[in-house]
């Protein structure tokens, strides 16, 4: 029997390409996001291509009762997850404590805090059930916090903690809990900060060669499918021009 993964934010960027990893290892995927149209469309070429199946739901992950609705009354079939990625997420602004816009600290805390826990406790009776694995994606912002990046960062540094929570309190039931905290990666990340702004999203990533959303799809993949008996806590990874959160070489 195929074995099931949830990637939630698999409409872009990382959630796609972890999709795609798995499809084409023979996963059926559960697939979440706001946007339906992109979402249709990755669930139907990797049906497609792959042959698996996907259950693509559509629901902001900030609205708690949407999230519970879906996930905690997922069909029969569905139930046996054995890999939650908690990877829907964002930055928006790049801006001082005291210039941020609070509205926009509160959509970040409400995505990558808040729509995490509620995505992992509504389906962690599955999750138990399975043995299974919960991958949160959280960021070198989430190691060391840089100028300007305040409420992400400190989003990021809770996606750190929730993940070692989760790994304490979980062992009674066998359940690996890794976290992956990339550094820069050329996705719709920086589009979305800046709001939109593509000079401004491009100038993140000249000068330089980053990660890719393969790169971290490959080591989604590869701790996955380390032995039963193994779990790996943490994962930082970035590219050979960077060396952690506030150290990038860039070319001239
Ligand atoms: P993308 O913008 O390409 O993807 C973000 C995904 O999250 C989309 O599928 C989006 O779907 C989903 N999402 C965002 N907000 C919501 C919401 N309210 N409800 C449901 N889904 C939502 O960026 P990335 O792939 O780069 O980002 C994925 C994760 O990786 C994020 O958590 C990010 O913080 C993290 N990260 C990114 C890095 C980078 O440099 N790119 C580095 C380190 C970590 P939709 O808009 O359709 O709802
Ligand atoms: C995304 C990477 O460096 O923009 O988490 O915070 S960074």
């Amino acid at each position: 029997m195929s074995k099931i993964i949830l990637i939630t934010g698999a409409s872009s960027g990382f959630g796609k390409a972890i999709a795609e990893k798995f499809a084409a290892g023979g996963w059926n995927l559960i697939l979440t996001a706001r946007r339906q149209e992109k979402l249709a469309t990755v669930a139907t070429d990797l049906e497609k291509q792959f042959g698996i199946k996907t259950l693509p739901l559509i629901f902001d992950i900030q609205d708690k009762k949407a999230v519970f609705e879906k996930l905690s009354n997922l069909p029969t079939e569905w139930q046996a997850i054995d890999i939650l990625v908690n990877n829907a997420g964002l930055a928006l602004g790049r801006d001082s404590f005291q210039d941020a816009a609070i509205e926009d600290w509160e959509t970040m805390i409400d995505t990558n805090v808040k729509g995490l826990l509620y995505a992992s406790k509504a389906v962690l009776p599955f999750i138990i059930k399975q043995k299974g694995h919960i991958i949160n994606i959280g960021s070198t912002a989430g190691k060391e916090v840089y100028k300007d990046g305040n409420v992400y960062c400190a989003t990021k540094h809770a996606v750190d903690a929730i993940t070692k929570a989760q790994r304490i309190d979980l062992l009674p039931y066998e359940v690996k809990v890794t976290a992956i905290h990339p550094g820069a990666v050329e996705t719709d990340f920086s589009l979305v900060r800046f709001k939109g702004d593509a000079s401004k999203a491009n100038a993140v990533y000249a000068g330089y060669e980053p990660l890719k959303a393969e790169d971290i799809a490959d080591i989604t993949w590869y701790v996955a499918n380390v032995p039963k008996h193994v779990c790996i806590n943490d994962v930082v990874m970035t590219c050979v021009a960077q060396a952690n959160s506030t150290t990038l070489f860039k070319q001239a």
